[in-house]
């Protein structure tokens, strides 16, 4: 299989990330790719080749221009007020307050931020603008004939909203994806987010619409980032009605009831008859994840890339999650192989 990369995910390095009232070192950083890379190399996956750079057309079709243009001036904006640290919301439109985009940076951080563990520092617009091109090549590659495909997408995207950031996300790489399928061809295409967290912003983006399945299988939101969202109530709505799937799942949940809600997802994937399938691929699922509650073990990723391969679709792989960075290259590449294995 071709892995799609870009070394400039390297400019996405922030040092802060708000968790449990501190400043930590972010867990979504440049190593997690390190880590999948070499295991990519020491099994011989495939290919590894640099994205095309297709512009910002598709991007704006998925997401907002004030947005855009806010993410590529943030933090420059940041450093104007001679602040030291990363550029972290304080204050949020919460209930009955204006939802109007203020002109100092500390209200427009709150305006687009969904949660404020995310910081925005030197260098983020410039690795998620390469981030989206990864995925943009992957799925041209994909359109081409390619069974399947990694974009080795980083930083990650499920969490970014049609103008909402949040949750490690900027552009959701995946959507983007998704929306080029359509662009060039495709007239359906499915996608399915089986990372750990409940992808919001992707849900965001398809809601009202029907030509593009959304089905994600997370932790269920009384428990799980992103909290707000990601219930089974949420079916779509207007023309979307019926194309919104969500799998909310307990703590502890393991394998067996984890892969009963992916095999039931991939029925109405197929009964969907997509043209493409874009797999939202976070592996924080994983049972030794430090951020996520589920009981995943290696050996199932490499089961669960067979089953997707079973739905007999053209499918692009973008990554998303995954935290235990020294098995995050073992239960990356599980699934693509599980997932090459069952078409050979
Ligand atoms: O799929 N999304 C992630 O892996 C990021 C989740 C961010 C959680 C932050 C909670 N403090
Ligand atoms: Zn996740």
């Amino acid at each position: 299989m071709i892995t799609v990369h870009s070394e400039k995910h390297k400019l996405r390095n922030s040092k802060t990330e708000l968790f449990g009232g501190e400043l930590v070192e972010p867990f979504e950083r440049p190593s997690r790719v390190t880590y999948i890379m070499d295991r990519i190399t020491a099994v011989d996956l495939g290919d590894v080749i640099a994205p095309d750079d297709f512009g910002m057309e598709t991007i704006l079709q998925i997401h907002d221009n004030d947005f855009v243009e806010f993410l590529q001036s943030a933090w420059n904006e940041w450093l104007a007020m001679g602040y030291n640290g990363e550029a972290m919301t304080t204050c949020w439109p919460a209930r009955r307050m204006a939802m109007k985009c203020p002109n100092h940076i500390d209200g427009k951080l709150g305006y687009y931020a969904m949660a404020s563990e995310t910081s925005i520092s030197e260098g983020t617009w410039e690795a998620a603008y390469a981030s989206a091109q990864v995925a943009l090549t992957g799925a041209k590659l994909v359109m081409e004939g390619a069974r399947g495909i990694f974009a080795l997408c980083r930083p990650p995207g499920h969490h970014a909203a049609y103008d909402m950031y949040g949750g490690y996300c900027f552009l959701n790489n995946a959507a983007i994806a998704a929306q080029s399928f359509l662009n060039n061809g495709a007239k359906r295409v499915a996608v399915l987010d089986v990372d750990f967290h409940h992808g919001n912003g992707t849900q965001d983006i398809f809601y009202t619409r029907d030509d593009v399945l959304f089905i994600s299988l997370h932790g269920q939101p009384e428990d799980a980032f992103p909290h707000f969202l990601g219930y089974v109530d949420e079916v779509g709505e207007g023309a979307g009605k019926g194309f919104n799937i969500n799998y909310p799942m307990a703590s502890g949940t393991g394998f067996e009831e984890w892969r009963a809600a992916l095999l039931d997802a991939l029925v109405k994937v197929k009964d969907y008859q997509p043209d493409a399938l874009v797999i939202s691929l976070g592996v924080d699922t994983f049972e030794n994840d430090p951020i996520s509650f589920f009981k995943l073990v290696s050996d199932d990723f490499t089961t669960f890339g067979g089953d997707i391969a079973g739905a007999n679709l053209p499918t692009l792989f973008v990554m998303e999650g995954g935290y235990d960075i020294a098995e995050i290259g073992l239960n990356t590449v599980n699934v693509l192989q599980g997932f090459e294995a069952a078409n050979s």
